[in-house]
């Protein structure tokens, strides 16, 4: 299976992502923790992914895109994956077309989480007070909605158009949503 998880910040890409990457035996890739990892280790991608992360900004392309072609090559990633938080821009897509191409393969399904804006800025608040991440301030929350609605809601329309979009809703508990994305990806596995 190679799958996308999208959806706004703070949609609960991350929460399932793990389960949905285990359910169907494949690695969850995920910029956002790959960039995390890189600024608690010090590294030069880190650096530079910091000050763009900290203003609520994406990460610019080139650096996204050559650090998840790196990763995609690895030899876990072979049999399949699951993207969590990319594409995010349509260059992005563009970029990772030309990836998955290359292998032969193509992409069965791209999940987009929906979820009321309101419990988005809730859910993030409550997050700050538990991990203490810099980017869940509400003025950078603010900021990062703005850009997800600018640059990552048109990729929608984009899979739409392809006919591998599958809308969940990602309103209320985290087990729901998590049996609500199995029974959509049911006949997308079959
Ligand atoms: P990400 O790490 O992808 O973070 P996110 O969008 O904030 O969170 P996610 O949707 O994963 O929410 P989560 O499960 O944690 O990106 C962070 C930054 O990295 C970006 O702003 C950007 O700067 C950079 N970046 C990443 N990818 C990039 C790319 N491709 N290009 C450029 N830049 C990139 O859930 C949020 C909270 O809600 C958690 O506390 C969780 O416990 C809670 N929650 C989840 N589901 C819930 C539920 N059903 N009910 C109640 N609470 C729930």
């Amino acid at each position: 299976m190679r799958l996308i998880l999208m959806g706004p910040p703070g949609a609960g890409k991350g929460t399932q992502a793990k389960f949905v990457a285990e359910h169907f035996g494949v690695p969850a890739i995920s910029t956002g923790d790959i960039f995390r990892a890189n600024v608690s280790q010090g590294t030069e991608l880190g650096i530079e992914a910091k000050r763009y992360m900290d203003a609520g900004e994406y990460v610019p392309d080139e650096v996204t895109n050559r650090m998840v072609r790196n990763r995609i090559d690895e030899e876990d990633a072979k049999p399949g994956f699951l993207l969590d938080g990319y594409p995010r821009t349509l260059a992005q897509v563009e970029e990772l077309d030309g990836m998955i191409s290359f292998t032969g393969h193509s992409l069965d399904a791209v999940v987009c989480l929906t979820v009321d804006p309101d419990e988005i800025v809730q859910r993030l608040l409550q997050r700050a007070q538990v991990e203490g991440r810099a980017d869940d301030t509400e003025d950078v929350i603010r900021r990062r909605q703005e850009i997800y609605v600018e640059q990552t809601e048109p990729l929608i329309e984009v899979y739409r158009e392809r006919g591998i979009l599958v809308e969940v809703d990602g309103m209320g508990e985290v087990d729901d949503v998590t049996a609500r994305i199995y029974a959509a990806l049911d006949d997308v596995a079959q």
